[in-house]
């Protein structure tokens, strides 16, 4: 279905979207089921070793905001979240608004009672987002799919609305969580999905309420941006050997085509 003028219209204001229902709540479990299983591994992460300057990137399995748990990396540690790489529902809305969908990373957070606010920070300048004949174009885009429900004080995202476009910035770390001027929680149930451009700022919020929340994070990029030299370190992680594109379908060999040009040995 092709995306709405009112969404176009919504997108571009303010910077990002939330769809609702995108998964049902079978889905929702089994992803969780799964997260959960992987959550409870050690990695060796052996691609490590060749970083001797202290410097080593991102572990494939870390702690976040003092009670939250993040992994790198989705579909090289399980096949189960291959779905969600062209989810039917989501790619209309990746071919409207970055133009040449390619993911590049994927990661998930939990986080439990007790979990801190992150900081504010975008992936891309605001110069990596343009309208220009017609096309809406955000360079990087991230998508979030809440696999448990996204109440205000669950640590759920929370985003400044209108920040892609922003033309100067504040100090960002004097103004923790919801004190910064125009913060909007991203709130939502279960199967709900949080869309938005990497120029927006956004950060997470402390988790005070009982449970689990878990989200996953597909962050899709225009084929022209090169991912590899932006984060050197990080490379494991977005690279999907050819041995798992080879489990992919037809679709999402195609949102995963640049590994094809790109070689990493890890
Ligand atoms: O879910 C959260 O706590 C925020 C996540 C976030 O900002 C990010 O992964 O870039």
């Amino acid at each position: 279905m092709p995306v709405s003028i009112e969404d176009r219209f919504s997108f571009d204001l303010q910077g990002f979207l939330l769809l609702r229902g995108v998964l049902t709540a079978d889905e929702c479990d089994a992803y969780l089921e799964e997260l959960i299983r992987l959550e409870e591994q050690d990695y060796e992460d052996k691609f490590q070793e060749q970083f001797t300057d202290g410097n080593l990137g991102l572990a494939t399995k870390h702690t976040v905001n003092d009670k939250g748990i993040r992994l790198n990396g989705l579909p090289r540690l399980s096949k189960v979240f291959d779905p969600l790489i062209a989810h039917s529902r989501i790619v209309p809305y990746l071919d409207e608004f970055v133009g040449l969908p390619q993911l590049i990373n994927t990661w998930s957070i939990s986080k439990f009672q007790g979990a801190t606010s992150g900081g504010w920070h975008r992936g891309v300048p605001t110069t990596d987002y343009s309208y220009r004949h017609g096309d809406i174009r955000s360079r990087m885009f991230n998508v979030v799919i809440f696999l448990t429900d996204n109440g205000p004080d669950d640590g759920c995202v929370v985003a400044i609305p209108a920040s892609h476009k922003s033309s100067f910035d504040l100090s960002w770390r004097e103004y923790p969580g919801l004190e910064m001027p125009g913060a909007m929680p991203a709130v939502g149930k279960a199967g709900d999905v949080f869309m938005f451009s990497e120029a927006t700022i956004h950060n997470g919020l402390p988790k005070t309420t009982e449970g689990r929340r878990s989200n996953l994070y597909f962050n899709y990029v225009h084929a022209h941006y090169n991912v590899m030299t932006r984060e050197p370190r990080n490379c494991h992680h977005f690279y999907l050997p050819p041995h798992v594109r080879e489990r992919f379908d037809e679709n999402q060999k195609k949102m995963t085509e640049w590994m094809q040009y790109v070689k990493w040995d890890y």
